[in-house]
Protein backbone atom coordinates (compact mmCIF):
# COMPACT_ATOMS: atom_id res chain seq x y z
CA UNK A 1 0.00 0.00 0.00
CA UNK A 2 1.23 3.22 -1.11
CA UNK A 3 0.72 6.09 1.64
CA UNK A 4 1.66 9.68 1.29
CA UNK A 5 0.48 12.51 3.21
CA UNK A 6 -0.15 16.11 2.21
CA UNK A 7 0.76 18.57 5.63
CA UNK A 8 2.05 21.52 6.30
CA UNK A 9 4.27 21.67 9.06
CA UNK A 10 2.61 22.90 12.99
CA UNK A 11 -0.38 22.53 11.53
CA UNK A 12 -3.34 20.02 12.54
CA UNK A 13 -1.96 17.10 9.89
CA UNK A 14 0.47 16.59 12.73
CA UNK A 15 -2.29 14.31 14.21
CA UNK A 16 -1.95 12.12 11.46
CA UNK A 17 1.43 12.12 10.61
CA UNK A 18 1.87 11.23 14.53
CA UNK A 19 -0.48 8.01 13.81
CA UNK A 20 1.41 6.88 10.49
CA UNK A 21 4.80 7.16 12.18
CA UNK A 22 3.01 4.74 14.97
CA UNK A 23 2.03 2.21 12.43
CA UNK A 24 5.76 1.81 11.39
CA UNK A 25 4.09 1.62 7.86
CA UNK A 26 6.95 3.52 5.55
CA UNK A 27 4.88 6.85 3.74
CA UNK A 28 5.86 9.28 1.92
CA UNK A 29 4.85 12.81 2.66
CA UNK A 30 4.31 15.78 0.59
CA UNK A 31 4.51 19.61 1.39
CA UNK A 32 1.68 22.32 1.09
CA UNK A 33 2.39 25.90 1.35
CA UNK A 34 -0.17 27.74 2.19
CA UNK A 35 1.96 31.04 2.26
CA UNK A 36 2.02 30.27 -1.76
CA UNK A 37 -1.11 29.10 -2.35
CA UNK A 38 -0.27 25.65 -3.04
CA UNK A 39 -3.40 24.65 -1.06
CA UNK A 40 -5.95 26.56 -3.73
CA UNK A 41 -4.05 25.12 -7.04
CA UNK A 42 -5.61 22.72 -9.11
CA UNK A 43 -3.69 19.41 -8.55
CA UNK A 44 -4.41 19.91 -4.58
CA UNK A 45 -7.90 20.45 -5.11
CA UNK A 46 -8.47 17.53 -6.97
CA UNK A 47 -6.72 15.81 -4.01
CA UNK A 48 -9.53 17.73 -1.51
CA UNK A 49 -11.87 19.85 -3.11
CA UNK A 50 -12.52 21.81 0.54
CA UNK A 51 -8.53 23.25 0.24
CA UNK A 52 -7.28 21.71 3.26
CA UNK A 53 -4.79 19.57 4.77
CA UNK A 54 -4.56 17.03 5.73
CA UNK A 55 -5.00 14.56 3.08
CA UNK A 56 -3.77 10.92 2.84
CA UNK A 57 -3.24 9.12 -0.60
CA UNK A 58 -4.17 5.80 -0.24
CA UNK A 59 -2.59 4.12 -3.73
CA UNK A 60 -3.33 7.21 -4.93
CA UNK A 61 -6.99 7.64 -3.51
CA UNK A 62 -7.76 11.07 -1.12
CA UNK A 63 -8.72 10.45 2.38
CA UNK A 64 -9.58 13.68 3.74
CA UNK A 65 -10.53 14.69 7.44
CA UNK A 66 -8.32 13.57 10.12
CA UNK A 67 -10.98 11.41 12.18
CA UNK A 68 -11.41 9.75 8.47
CA UNK A 69 -7.72 9.37 8.37
CA UNK A 70 -7.25 8.22 11.66
CA UNK A 71 -9.92 5.67 11.72
CA UNK A 72 -8.38 3.90 8.26
CA UNK A 73 -5.22 3.70 10.11
CA UNK A 74 -6.31 1.96 12.82
CA UNK A 75 -8.11 -0.33 10.65
CA UNK A 76 -5.73 -1.08 8.32
CA UNK A 77 -2.77 -1.27 11.37
CA UNK A 78 -4.91 -2.72 14.28
CA UNK A 79 -1.30 -4.24 15.98
CA UNK A 80 -0.67 -0.12 16.34
CA UNK A 81 -3.43 0.05 18.36
CA UNK A 82 -4.31 3.70 17.43
CA UNK A 83 -8.20 3.50 18.45
CA UNK A 84 -8.78 1.25 22.04
CA UNK A 85 -9.09 -2.19 21.89
CA UNK A 86 -12.39 -3.33 20.94
CA UNK A 87 -14.51 -3.83 23.88
CA UNK A 88 -18.14 -2.68 23.60
CA UNK A 89 -20.34 -0.61 21.02
CA UNK A 90 -21.02 1.99 23.71
CA UNK A 91 -16.64 2.39 24.49
CA UNK A 92 -16.03 2.66 20.72
CA UNK A 93 -18.78 4.90 20.29
CA UNK A 94 -17.77 7.34 23.43
CA UNK A 95 -14.03 7.20 22.03
CA UNK A 96 -15.24 8.36 18.95
CA UNK A 97 -16.92 10.94 20.78
CA UNK A 98 -14.08 12.10 21.86
CA UNK A 99 -12.17 11.87 18.63
CA UNK A 100 -14.89 13.98 16.95
CA UNK A 101 -14.62 17.03 19.54
CA UNK A 102 -11.19 17.57 18.82
CA UNK A 103 -11.98 17.69 15.44
CA UNK A 104 -15.25 19.95 15.28
CA UNK A 105 -14.76 21.78 18.75
CA UNK A 106 -11.62 22.21 19.83
CA UNK A 107 -10.11 22.47 16.60
CA UNK A 108 -12.22 25.23 15.09
CA UNK A 109 -11.17 27.41 18.78
CA UNK A 110 -7.35 26.52 17.87
CA UNK A 111 -7.82 28.81 14.46
CA UNK A 112 -9.21 31.40 16.24
CA UNK A 113 -6.33 31.58 19.18
CA UNK A 114 -3.54 30.66 16.39
CA UNK A 115 -4.71 32.70 13.77
CA UNK A 116 -7.50 35.17 14.64
CA UNK A 117 -6.48 37.60 12.14
CA UNK A 118 -7.68 35.15 9.20
CA UNK A 119 -11.04 35.39 10.71
CA UNK A 120 -11.38 39.38 10.78
CA UNK A 121 -10.36 41.83 8.60
CA UNK A 122 -9.70 44.68 11.69
CA UNK A 123 -6.92 43.92 14.48
CA UNK A 124 -9.47 45.01 17.26
CA UNK A 125 -11.88 42.45 16.43
CA UNK A 126 -8.75 40.04 16.45
CA UNK A 127 -7.88 40.70 19.86
CA UNK A 128 -11.52 40.12 21.10
CA UNK A 129 -11.85 37.39 19.05
CA UNK A 130 -8.95 35.82 20.42
CA UNK A 131 -9.33 36.53 23.86
CA UNK A 132 -12.96 35.10 23.54
CA UNK A 133 -11.18 32.03 22.11
CA UNK A 134 -9.11 31.80 24.77
CA UNK A 135 -11.96 31.33 27.25
CA UNK A 136 -13.93 28.84 25.08
CA UNK A 137 -10.40 26.72 24.80
CA UNK A 138 -10.30 26.31 29.03
CA UNK A 139 -13.83 25.60 29.44
CA UNK A 140 -13.32 22.61 26.48
CA UNK A 141 -10.01 21.61 28.63
CA UNK A 142 -11.16 21.82 31.87
CA UNK A 143 -12.86 17.71 31.27
CA UNK A 144 -9.58 16.73 29.83
CA UNK A 145 -7.36 18.34 32.88
CA UNK A 146 -9.69 16.31 35.14
CA UNK A 147 -9.22 13.49 33.77
CA UNK A 148 -5.38 13.66 33.44
CA UNK A 149 -5.61 13.85 37.35
CA UNK A 150 -6.09 9.90 37.24
CA UNK A 151 -4.74 8.41 34.45
CA UNK A 152 -1.62 9.10 32.00
CA UNK A 153 -3.23 8.92 28.33
CA UNK A 154 -6.92 10.37 27.79
CA UNK A 155 -8.25 6.71 26.57
CA UNK A 156 -7.02 5.45 29.88
CA UNK A 157 -3.44 3.39 30.82
CA UNK A 158 -2.43 3.32 27.16
CA UNK A 159 -1.80 5.74 24.59
CA UNK A 160 -3.83 6.06 21.52
CA UNK A 161 -4.59 8.70 18.86
CA UNK A 162 -6.95 11.43 21.20
CA UNK A 163 -3.21 11.89 22.85
CA UNK A 164 -1.57 12.77 19.59
CA UNK A 165 -4.78 15.14 18.91
CA UNK A 166 -4.34 17.00 22.28
CA UNK A 167 -0.43 16.70 21.90
CA UNK A 168 -1.09 19.16 18.73
CA UNK A 169 -4.01 21.13 20.39
CA UNK A 170 -1.34 22.09 23.03
CA UNK A 171 1.63 22.69 21.05
CA UNK A 172 -0.74 24.77 18.46
CA UNK A 173 -2.31 27.04 21.23
CA UNK A 174 0.53 27.48 23.81
CA UNK A 175 2.94 28.40 20.72
CA UNK A 176 0.27 31.48 20.29
CA UNK A 177 -0.19 32.73 24.28
CA UNK A 178 -2.51 30.66 25.86
CA UNK A 179 -1.83 30.27 29.13
CA UNK A 180 -0.44 26.91 30.65
CA UNK A 181 -0.53 27.42 34.29
CA UNK A 182 -4.19 26.45 34.77
CA UNK A 183 -3.66 22.90 33.38
CA UNK A 184 -0.45 21.42 34.74
CA UNK A 185 -1.83 17.82 33.94
CA UNK A 186 -2.22 18.94 30.56
CA UNK A 187 1.59 20.26 30.35
CA UNK A 188 2.57 17.06 31.83
CA UNK A 189 0.71 14.81 29.20
CA UNK A 190 2.53 17.11 26.48
CA UNK A 191 5.93 16.26 28.13
CA UNK A 192 5.17 12.30 27.85
CA UNK A 193 4.09 13.18 24.04
CA UNK A 194 7.15 14.52 23.46
CA UNK A 195 8.74 11.49 24.50
CA UNK A 196 7.09 9.18 21.86
CA UNK A 197 9.31 7.65 18.88
CA UNK A 198 6.48 8.63 16.53
CA UNK A 199 6.15 12.56 17.75
CA UNK A 200 10.22 12.45 17.32
CA UNK A 201 9.72 11.34 14.28
CA UNK A 202 6.98 13.42 12.87
CA UNK A 203 9.23 16.67 14.76
CA UNK A 204 11.84 15.90 12.92
CA UNK A 205 9.68 15.44 9.45
CA UNK A 206 7.99 19.09 10.15
CA UNK A 207 11.63 20.61 11.60
CA UNK A 208 13.01 19.75 7.57
CA UNK A 209 9.70 21.52 5.97
CA UNK A 210 10.10 24.47 8.01
CA UNK A 211 13.77 24.44 7.04
CA UNK A 212 12.40 24.55 3.31
CA UNK A 213 9.86 27.06 3.79
CA UNK A 214 11.51 29.78 5.81
CA UNK A 215 14.33 29.40 2.82
CA UNK A 216 11.60 30.39 0.38
CA UNK A 217 10.13 33.26 2.60
CA UNK A 218 6.89 31.21 3.24
CA UNK A 219 6.83 30.29 6.76
CA UNK A 220 4.08 31.46 8.53
CA UNK A 221 3.96 32.53 12.46
CA UNK A 222 1.44 32.34 15.01
CA UNK A 223 1.29 35.87 16.95
CA UNK A 224 1.12 35.40 20.52
N1 LIG B 1 -11.81 19.14 9.82
C1 LIG B 1 -10.56 19.11 9.10
C2 LIG B 1 -9.85 20.44 9.33
C3 LIG B 1 -8.66 20.60 8.43
C4 LIG B 1 -8.07 22.00 8.54
O1 LIG B 1 -8.75 22.96 8.99
N2 LIG B 1 -6.83 22.15 8.12
C5 LIG B 1 -6.18 23.44 8.15
C6 LIG B 1 -4.78 23.31 8.76
S1 LIG B 1 -4.86 22.90 10.48
C7 LIG B 1 -6.04 23.96 6.74
O2 LIG B 1 -5.71 23.22 5.83
N3 LIG B 1 -6.30 25.26 6.53
C8 LIG B 1 -6.15 25.88 5.26
C9 LIG B 1 -7.42 26.54 4.81
O3 LIG B 1 -8.47 26.34 5.43
O4 LIG B 1 -7.36 27.28 3.83
C10 LIG B 1 -9.72 17.94 9.58
O5 LIG B 1 -9.85 17.55 10.73
O6 LIG B 1 -8.97 17.37 8.78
Amino acid sequence: MKLELYFSPGSCPRVSMIALEETGASFETHLVAFMAGDHRKPEFLARNPSGKVPVLMVDGQPIVQTVAILGFLDESFPDAKLFPARSTPLARAQFLGDLVSFSADLHPIVTRIAFPQIMIDHAEGATALRAKAHEMMAFQLNRFELRLQHQPWLAGQQWSVLDAYLHWVWFRITGAGFDSAPFPHISAHYARTLERPSVQRAQAREAEAVRDLESRGLMPRPRA
